[in-house]
């Protein structure tokens, strides 16, 4: 009787999830708390009382969290700030950092 050999492939398949990136709203001087609670509500999706929390945390204590995302959104994210801010003659910035 032959005996056929039987190759099992295992395939290690690793699923990998993909890092994630903080972006923070940076403090100034010249940005008005108005325009921040916006830029918290269009761009990161934030309720006006989550807005305001952020608004003034990030006033305080110079920067604050706005959200958490894949690196290419988190990009996205910060030239959306910048270039809003940019358009509205605001010195407003944004930075990501690996979670
Ligand atoms: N510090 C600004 C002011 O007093 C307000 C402000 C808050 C600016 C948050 C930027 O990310 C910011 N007008």
């Amino acid at each position: 009787m032959a005996t056929d050999t039987i190759h099992e492939v295992s395939h290690d398949l690793k699923l990998k999830y993909p890092k994630k990136y903080k972006v923070y709203l940076l403090n100034d001087d010249y940005t008005t708390m108005d325009f921040v609670i916006d830029v918290l509500m269009n761009i990161f999706r934030k309720s006006y009382e989550e807005a305001q929390d952020i608004m003034l945390e990030v006033h305080k204590k110079e920067r604050g969290l706005c959200g958490v995302y894949t690196h290419e959104i988190a990009e996205t994210k910060v030239m959306q700030v910048v270039t809003k801010a940019k358009d509205n003659g605001f010195p407003l910035k944004a930075t990501m950092e690996e979670e």
